[in-house]
């Protein structure tokens, strides 16, 4: 074997991540237009809520004016917030959702 030629291996262990990642509350906002029932179906269908806590979610943004539908990683939050807005201009209501850092 050559002299000048280097076969020494470089053995790294992974060590934890410490930073937590940031972390995105997903909200619904209150409108005049959207049905309540469609709201439910959008939260049990995008937030996996049963109809208890779903109508309990929508009755609070309708008379608080917002609610938090969950907390999820920023692209988890992004994802939701689109398809949330897509389906509800696909079904032409004016219901908004939008996200905050927690
Ligand atoms: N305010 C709407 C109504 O009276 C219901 C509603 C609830 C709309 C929650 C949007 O995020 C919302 N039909």
């Amino acid at each position: 074997q050559s002299p000048d030629r280097d076969d020494s291996v470089t053995v790294e262990e992974s060590r934890p991540e410490l930073k937590p990642p940031r972390q995105y509350k997903v909200v619904l906002l209150n409108d005049d237009f959207t049905p309540m029932e469609f709201v439910i179906e959008v939260l049990e269908t995008f937030f996996s809520m049963d109809r208890e806590k779903a109508t309990r979610v929508m009755l609070h943004v309708h008379t608080r004016g917002k609610g938090v539908c969950g907390i999820f990683t920023r692209d988890v939050a992004e994802t939701k917030v689109a398809q949330v807005n897509d389906y509800a201009r696909s079904h032409q209501h004016p219901l908004l959702c939008s996200m905050e850092e927690v």
